[in-house]
């Protein structure tokens, strides 16, 4: 199971390295790993098991930030209609997105960052991706709002970017051109 002294935090090299691709079929301790991110993802957002174990409310979850550097994360984040979007991706590409950018009016927050860092992160609103899943098969699938901002998050975690390397550093609040603020 894994716990918030897992995870790696700011500072620590692995967070800004470029994550490996993973070759399928994947071992089984691969699987289990993926299944312990989403599994993470599940306690993390369960009052009493959050508070059990001391969690951190989380949405997505990226292999690098458990000092493992493969390209594997899981998100467990409700969409438009309050339907939970869940899954395990492996070795994932956008391979097309929109020009309107999207960003939380709140900014985003880390498991790897203990501190606030305000400013607004302006991303794709939607998004069309590819990536695998645990057991082999491909998925092709469109994504917009909080789980395409989570994807990207998450995705930027395998790149060795952090969030607030999207923030302006002049005015953390500048609403660049397309972009507008997620309700
Ligand atoms: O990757 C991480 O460190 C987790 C992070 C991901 C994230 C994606 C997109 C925007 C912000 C953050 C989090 O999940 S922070 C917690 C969070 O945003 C949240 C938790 C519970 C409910 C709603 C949001
Ligand atoms: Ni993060």
């Amino acid at each position: 199971m894994i716990l918030m002294k897992d995870i790696i935090r700011e500072g620590h090299p692995t967070l800004r390295q470029k994550a490996t691709e993973l070759t399928f079929p994947l071992t089984a301790e691969e699987k289990q790993f993926g299944e312990d991110l989403l599994q993470f993802l599940i306690n993390s957002q369960d009052p009493e098991l959050m508070e059990k174990y001391e969690l951190r409310s989380g949405i997505g979850i990226a292999a690098p930030q458990v000092n493992v550097s493969k390209r594997m994360f899981a998100l467990h984040v409700p969409d438009d209609k309050g339907n939970i979007v869940s899954m395990v991706v492996v070795n994932p590409k956008i391979v097309s997105h929109s020009v309107e950018l999207a960003y939380l009016p709140a900014g985003e927050g880390c498991l790897s960052v203990d501190r606030e860092v305000p400013g607004y992160v302006p991303r794709p609103q939607r998004i069309t991706v590819k990536y695998f899943d645990l057991d082999g098969t491909e998925h092709k699938v469109r994504l917009k709002n909080l789980p395409a901002i989570a994807f990207q998050h998450e995705l930027d975690h395998l790149n060795g970017v952090m969030f607030y390397d999207h923030i302006n550093k002049e005015n953390p609040f500048f609403e660049v051109d397309n972009s507008h603020p997620l309700d």
